[in-house]
Order: structure tokens, then sequence, then C-alpha cells
């Protein structure tokens, strides 16, 4: 399993250099095989985390000039011996270099091999491991910016803290459990009930901040939602700032799903526009509606529009009747046209905003709005806050906010402590899950999986 893996780290195209990485307890003795210093000096006699010019050979040939890196354990990426050769980026020279590496006795990295190895050789924790790949896919500063902090550790040491709350507790457990004739009955003493007050209160604020954490490191499906003619494509068009969607006064102009990812100030919008809802008969046009209102229940939020220059009507209720109140912004549009739009039948839109997509008007109020309820709408608002982005630490944190609750049923109920101790197991295996402690080659392999060649 520990073989020495090797890698083009950088992405294959025409660069400035292409980084081949070697990790393994032969690295090193692979590198005396191919690399000659200009310096003149062995490689085994090359400092630790030095950068070294000279040239490979395969043989007698000259592969490339490069510059290596030597980087012994346990202080590296992988805690293993690493080394890395810089050479010139371009296609065909990275593969030879790679080639002649894998020829001298490394053998070719799985996907995201060096960072599992980080994680089996405890360097990296779980969450650490998927910190790196999620840092690799942000899209935005915000994203980027969970990410490290993810990376720096944070969710790691929350989950530690839990931990040794829980620990705290089952130890008391243990010993009523193990030494009857103490005589023990009761069941908890209140320092560690508050444990478990604190252990399900973290928990349920990391549950409930994954809706934005997802929000940001994925997007906010946005879908722009309402009857025909209220100028849905033309706001669109007016956020894209590009005449991307078609837009005429025939009603019933979009037909199918039309997405766009915009950067709002720093977090991924996907902005879809849907045909507009109405009763018809139009086959096209039946399945454009269909997928409008499958859209009003996927969306992480809903912008509806209605139409100023015309009175609420039926078609409007019936999409309002459809929507959450608690995802939906209100757009009043085409208020460049006189008009006093009487919305008050709309009771789940708790703010109207005004725009005009055609002139343009209200759209930095509209932008504003759909920022504030992302990041606010959810959690209370504190970026000092921990949030989570994954949905596999949501639901072993879930099993271990159930897991507690059914503690507290137990005391509750004023059944044996046996039963607190199954479900004390259950919330510490939950916590090991998140960390990775406990975990399989299955879940391995999916989550490294998502990672790039070389990382
Ligand atoms: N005066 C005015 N007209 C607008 C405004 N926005 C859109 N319109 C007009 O309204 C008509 C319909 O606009 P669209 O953007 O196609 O409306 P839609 O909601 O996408 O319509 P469907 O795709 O048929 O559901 C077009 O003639 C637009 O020029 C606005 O702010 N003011
Ligand atoms: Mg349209």
């Amino acid at each position: 399993m520990f073989d020495t893996i090797a890698a083009i780290s950088t992405p294959r195209g025409e660069g400035g250099i292409g980084i081949v990485r070697m990790s393994g307890k032969d690295a090193i003795c692979i590198l005396t095989k191919i690399f000659k210093p200009v310096s003149k000096k062995e490689v085994k006699d090359l400092r630790n985390f030095s950068i070294n010019y000279g040239h490979l050979y395969d043989k007698e040939i000259l592969i490339d000039e490069v510059l290596v890196s030597i980087m012994k354990g346990p202080n590296t990426y992988t805690k293993e011996d690493i080394v890395e050769i810089n050479c010139h980026g371009g296609y065909l020279i990275t593969e030879k270099v790679l080639e002649l590496v894998l020829k001298s006795g490394a053998r070719i990295a799985e996907i995201g091999e060096f960072t599992r190895r980080a994680f089996l050789n405890g360097r990296l924790d779980l969450t650490q491991a998927e910190a790196v790949i999620d840092l690799i896919h942000g899209k935005t500063d915000k994203s980027i910016s969970l990410s490290l902090d993810q990376l720096r550790g944070d969710l790691k040491e929350q989950i530690n803290i839990l931990k040794k709350l829980l620990l705290d507790v089952s130890a008391h457990v243990n010993v009523v459990l193990d030494y009857p004739e103490e005589g023990i009955d009761d069941p908890l003493p209140d320092d560690l009930v508050d444990n478990l007050h604190h252990v399900i209160n973290t928990t349920d604020t990391l549950i409930k901040s994954y809706n934005k954490g997802k929000m940001i490191k994925e997007g906010v499906k946005t879908a722009i939602v309402g009857k025909p003619n209220v100028g849905k494509s033309s706001l669109l068009n007016s956020i894209l700032k590009e005449e991307r969607a078609i837009v005429t006064n025939v009603a019933g102009t979009t037909r199918d799903i039309i997405e766009e990812v915009i950067n709002l100030k720093g977090i991924p919008l996907v902005l879809v526009d849907t045909a507009g809802i109405r009763a018809t008969d139009d086959v096209v046009e039946t399945i454009g509606v269909e997928k409008s209102k499958d859209m009003i229940d996927k969306a992480d939020l809903v912008l509806f529009v209605v139409d100023n220059s015309r009175e609420i009507d039926e078609e409007d209720l019936k999409i309002h009747e459809r929507i959450n109140s608690g995802k939906v912004i209100g757009l009043i549009n085409k208020t460049d046209v006189n008009g006093n739009l009487d919305t008050s039948s709309l009771t789940k839109i708790k703010k109207w905003i005004k725009i005009s997509a055609l002139e343009k008007i209200g759209i930095d109020e509209m932008e504003d709005e759909i920022y504030n309820y992302v990041i606010s709408g959810q959690v209370e608002d504190s970026s000092e806050k921990l949030v989570i982005t994954n949905v596999r630490h949501k639901s072993a944190l879930e099993k271990t906010k159930q897991a507690i609750e059914n503690i507290f049923e137990t005391i509750n109920m004023g059944l044996p402590m046996d039963l607190i101790a199954v479900d004390l197991k259950e919330a510490l295996d939950s916590l090991s899950e998140v960390t990775g402690e406990i975990s399989n080659e299955d879940l391995l392999d999916h989550i490294f999986s998502n990672f790039c060649v070389g990382k």
C-alpha cells in the first residue's frame, strides 16, 4: 500500500513549468538514478528542503533541464519522502519525465492518492482532506474562505471538543454500569447533562449552517418564476447584461429552462429562467410549465415576478399557492409603466421590490436582497461561526443529535443506564465518522475519486 507513487501534478497543457511529484520511501533513491545536479553533488548529499538545479537523464539520454525539490518525511504533505521535479511545461515533456520516473521504480498514483496518504498517515483528518478538494474546485472567494477554515482544522477541532464532552459522560456511565455495588442510581450529574446539552446545541447549529454552506459552495439555485409575459426572460437578460433569452410580447415565449451562473458578491448564483406558468393545450409549453413548477420546489430561492401593467389574477394566485414562503422574493416588474398594483392577496410575500427589467431599475436593490437572503436568511449572521458545506458531515451530525435526543428520553423515562451507553456510543461513532477515524474503503474511494490526478 505504501509503495512509491508518482503523477503529473500540474494541469495538462502547455505552460511555463510542469511538476512531476513522487511520494514514498523510494522517492529519493529513484531520483539518484535519473538526476544529475549541476553542483556535482551526490543526490543523497543534497540538503532536505532544498531546490536543486540539474538535468534528468534516461541512462545517457538527456530528458530535460529541471529544478528538483527534495522534502524528507515526516514534515511533508503525505508525511512520506516527497520529490518534486519542475520540468518544462509541455504535454510531451511532462509525460516523458513521468515515464522516466515510473521506469525507475515508481508506480502511477491513483486519483487523489497523495491526499489519501496524507489522511492515512494522519497528517489530515477527513474533513481537511475534503477541504483540499473543495479548495481546488472553489469558484468564489467565499467558498474558498470556507474551505480554508476547514483545511486549517476548524471543523476537526470543534468535533474533537464535542467528543471530549461525550467521553466524560461515557466515563461516568461506564463506572455506574461496571460497579453496580457502588449504588449510584442518579442517572447523570448536572454537569454531565450540561455536556449533552452543549453537544446537542452545537450539532444543531452546525446542521443548520449546512444550507448556507451548500449555497456558498455549490451556488444558489435561483428560479425566476411567474405567469407568461411578466418579464422573466427580460429580467434574466438584464442581470446577465446580455440578450441571453428570447424576449417577445407573445405569452409563452420561453418553453424550456435556461440556466446561467453569475458571481453575486462572491456567491455563485445559478439563475434559472422558466416558462411562464399557465394552463395551456400546447404540448411543448405544457412540458415547460411542468418543469417550471418542478423548479419552484427544487430551487433554493424563487424570484416571483408579477406584472405592474396587469391586475393580479388567478394565474398569479395559483403560482403563489405553490411557493414556499420561506424562500421567495417578490418582484413587481414593469414599474416604468403607470399602475398601482394591489398585491395584498399574495400574502406569502413579505417584501416586494419594484423593478423594471426593461429600464434596468431596481436591479441593484434586488441583488442586495438576494445576497442578504443567502448570507443571513438561513442562520443568524456571524461570519466567525463555523459553517459546514458537506452533506456527509450533515448526516453524521444528524445521527449524533438523534442519539443525544434518545439519551434525554431515556433519562426522562427513568430507563436503565445500558440504553444511555448504547446511544452514547452511537453519538461518538457518528462524530468519528465526520473526522474519518471511523471510515471504510468504499467511503474513502468515493471521497478521493473527486480529486484530480497528482493531488
Ligand atoms: N414596459 C416594460 N415592459 C417589459 C418589462 N420587462 C419586460 N417587458 C416586456 O414584456 C414582454 C414579455 O417579456 P418577457 O421577458 O419575454 O416575459 P416572460 O415572463 O419571459 O414571458 P414568457 O417567457 O412568455 O413566460 C416583452 O414585450 C418585454 O419587452 C419592463 O420592465 N417594462
Ligand atoms: Mg420568457
